[in-house]
């Protein structure tokens, strides 16, 4: 047999091989294949057979290119199917992780045995689906309806000694996949074990009150989500039918979200993520040694960022400015490695290996002398870094990267005070820096190519989401909030309240409106922000100044539980103060507004235009590469809602055009956040969508 699925004999063993790189799925003709090495088995004399993959992982699901073209046969399901109906043993061997359709594989045979450290899971959740080959009509008559459910609308991925408990996985090995995969076909030989098949399992009872609970569950954890309850109803509902119109219900129902925009938009940031990493510009450059990093400031970015090395194996050296601080900045991090502990993700003697090996804190500079890399955590003030840079050129090795932490200066001027300016870039984490996926690769003018392949090289080693950014205020996350939280702040000048301004908001899809999020992240901060860009506005430019009175009330938000919310114990996640609207009115009043109403839905779209509006100028100006690199931003670090794409995307879905003639009409009260950007009026005139420069 030709093609990604090969079938061979051992003695009385039959080996069914899949071999698609990168992950093995299930393309078209690995579905085909399957069938043909199904029936190959059934003819031959093999008595049992095991189904194994080569590389890294089991078959890691369906092949997610081929979505939103016209389904090809065989249809994974019915591939299933014909494997499970097979009168002879079937053995899967899982390692790597099994997702999806590839879990839904192994589902459909009669024993699955995994290697040490390979995962199992139904991840469809994330892409707007459901598990659509099986997995909601056999997992719970294999494990029962509350665990099957809890796993795939959790889309977690479940360990292989787990899998044994529940009774997935019949054995777990430390051979090889194949040997494995050999060994226990030599055992259902030697004990005479025949076909066993899941679908004819009934599902073990379980208790109503206990499904209703998981279902409030997973409403809370998915709001705006419609895939989520959509499969645990199919997984519910089928079960109780006969296995093959149940396998109908969940069917419908897959191509019923196959359809839906949800779908589109959380398959165009999957793949987004990974593509978002790939610039012609790394084709080729090799990324500098990155084994030692030091880190100026060891406060909550600097201790983060030290904690995010540490966590993926590079060594730290972090520097203070003096001994309490370093004592300071050493026990912050070992807090934040205990929670790691605590939450499982890490145990303690690692924890403590880390800490005893891997982490140096001190106030000396030249210990800084041999590292690969020094990322600056200090005050965003311009003439502290330049200090920091200046000192730091000083003692760095040559080809050692000197990298900024900060979240909007301007990082020529910081390379522009050292001798070394092609070493130097910006590295803009999110704060938690070892929580938050998004890293803002920020290239200045003179960084070499190298230095940028290091900013995506540490990405990888950190499990983080790389964006590549040009220099401006804010770059590009922060550039684009600005200009949306402007636009909110106009908006509640003109009559909306903050609280409606949020709450139209969450509904859309966002964790939190921008209020919210002003009180979480500090008052202060919106106060310190206004008095910086102070000398920089044009007269007659609106914006919000409630703020400022707040910050002289002392209502810095959640941490003093008072901001626009007040937070107590009768309201630990905040309740609107009622005196925040009189404070409003009084500026509305004192600038000569009349207020009027806004609907949540103008609320929404004027936000989202003003949103979309920067983001087309950000990529106009280069400043991100595509539309795509936009979307990841807001949706790795802004918590943009994913079944929404993010905004480029979202921007497609409901068209250019009604978005520009939003900003037009916004425009014309004469503020500058609403002046449209020249690539998107350029896009309306040649009637192309965003997504077409992704593809550029
Ligand atoms: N289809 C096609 N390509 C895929 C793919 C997939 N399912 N998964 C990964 N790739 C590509 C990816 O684009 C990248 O390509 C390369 O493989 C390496 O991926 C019927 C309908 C498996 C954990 O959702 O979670 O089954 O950039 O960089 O970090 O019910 O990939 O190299 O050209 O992510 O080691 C369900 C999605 C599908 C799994 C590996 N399965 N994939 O992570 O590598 S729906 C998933 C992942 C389904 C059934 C339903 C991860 C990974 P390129 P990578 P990684």
């Amino acid at each position: 047999m030709n093609g990604p699925v090969s079938f061979e004999t051992h003695g009385e063993i039959g080996v069914i091989r899949v071999d698609n790189p990168p992950v093995n799925a299930t393309s078209q003709a690995v579905r085909a294949g399957l069938i043909a090495a199904a029936d190959a088995f059934a003819a031959s004399d093999a008595k049992v057979a095991v189904i194994v993959a080569e590389g890294r992982t089991f078959i890691a699901g369906a092949d997610i290119t081929e979505f939103g073209k016209p389904p090809m046969e065989p249809h994974l399901p019915d591939v299933i199917h014909h494997i499970e109906a097979l009168k002879k043993p079937v053995v899967c061997v899982i390692h790597g992780t099994a997702l999806g359709g590839g879990f839904e594989v192994a589902l459909g045979s009669h024993y699955r045995v995994m290697v040490k450290g390979a995962k199992i899971g139904l991840p469809e959740v994330n892409l707007g689906l459901i598990p659509g080959a099986g997995g909601t009509q056999r997992l719970p008559r294999l494990i029962g309806m509350i665990p099957a459910c809890e796993i795939f609308t959790s889309s977690r991925q479940v360990g292989a000694d787990e899998c044994v408990k529940l009774g997935i996985a019949d054995a777990v090995s430390t051979e090889a996949p194949f040997e494995a995969g050999m060994s226990f076909a030599r055992k259902v030989l030697a004990e005479g074990l025949g076909v066993r098949r899941v679908s004819e399992m009934t599902v073990p009872a379980y208790a109503a009150a206990d499904l209703e609970a998981l279902k409030a569950k997973v409403a809370r954890a998915n709001k705006g989500h419609v895939c989520h309850l959509k499969g645990i109803d199919v997984a519910v509902e089928g079960t109780k039918l006969p296995f093959s119109e149940g396998m109908k219900m969940e069917r419908a129902a897959f191509w019923e979200l196959m359809q839906t925009p949800q779908r589109a938009a959380m398959i165009h940031a999957f793949f987004s993520e990974r593509k978002v990493a790939s610039l012609p510009e790394l084709k080729g450059v090799s990324p500098r040694p990155l084994g030692h990093v030091g880190v100026i400031g060891g406060g909550t970015m600097g201790g983060g960022i030290a904690v995010a090395c540490l966590l993926n194996g590079l060594k730290v050296t972090l520097i203070e400015r003096d001994a309490e601080a370093v004592e300071r900045a050493h026990t912050g991090i070992a807090r934040m490695l205990a929670d790691s502990v605590k939450r499982g993700k890490l145990g303690a003697d690692a924890r403590d290996a880390l800490l005893a090996e891997k982490l140096v804190t001190t106030s000396d500079y030249p210990s800084l002398a041999a590292a690969d890399l020094i990322i600056e955590a200090v005050f965003e003030s311009m003439d502290v870094k330049k200090d920091v840079f200046t000192k730091l050129d000083a003692i760095a090795r040559p080809g050692a990267i000197l990298a900024s932490n900060t979240s909007y200066l301007d990082v020529d001027e910081i390379a522009a005070c050292t001798k070394r300016p092609q070493d130097v870039i910006g590295l803009h984490f999110f704060s938690p820096a070892h929580v938050m996926r998004l890293l803002e690769i920020v290239v200045a003018g003179k960084t070499a190519p190298d230095v940028v392949a290091t900013g995506f090289a540490l990405a990888k080693a950190l499990k983080k989401v790389p964006v590549r950014a040009g220099v401006c205020d804010g770059f590009i996350g922060n550039r684009i909030l600005k200009t949306y939280r402007t636009a909110a702040d106009i908006m509640v000048l003109e009559g909306a309240s903050p609280f409606q301004v949020d709450k139209a908001l969450e509904e859309f899809g966002f964790a939190m409106g921008p209020y919210a999020v002003a009180d979480l992240a500090g008052i202060d901060i919106g106060y310190l922000t206004r008095q910086r860009l102070a000398p920089t506005r044009k007269p007659g430019e609106r914006f919000g100044e409630w703020g400022d009175v707040l910050y002289e009330m002392g209502r810095l938000g959640r941490k003093s539980g008072h901001g626009h919310y007040i937070y107590d114990e009768t309201s630990p996640k905040g309740r609107p103060d009622p005196e925040v609207e009189e404070i409003i009115a009084r500026e509305r009043k004192a600038k000569g507004i009349t207020p009027r109403a806004f609907s949540d839905a103008e609320i929404v779209e004027r936000y989202m235009a003003a949103m979309i509006n920067e983001g087309a100028k950000v990529v106009g100006e280069g400043i991100a590469l595509r539309p795509l690199d936009v979307d990841v931003t807001k949706l790795m670090g802004y918590g943009f809602p994913r079944f929404r794409g993010g905004p480029m995307h979202y921007a497609d879905h409901i068209g250019l055009a009604k978005v520009l003639g939003t900003i037009e009409d916004a425009h014309k009260a004469g503020d500058d956040i609403f002046a449209p950007a020249p690539l998107l009026q350029k896009l309306v005139a040649e009637g192309r969508s965003f997504d077409s420069l992704n593809k550029e």
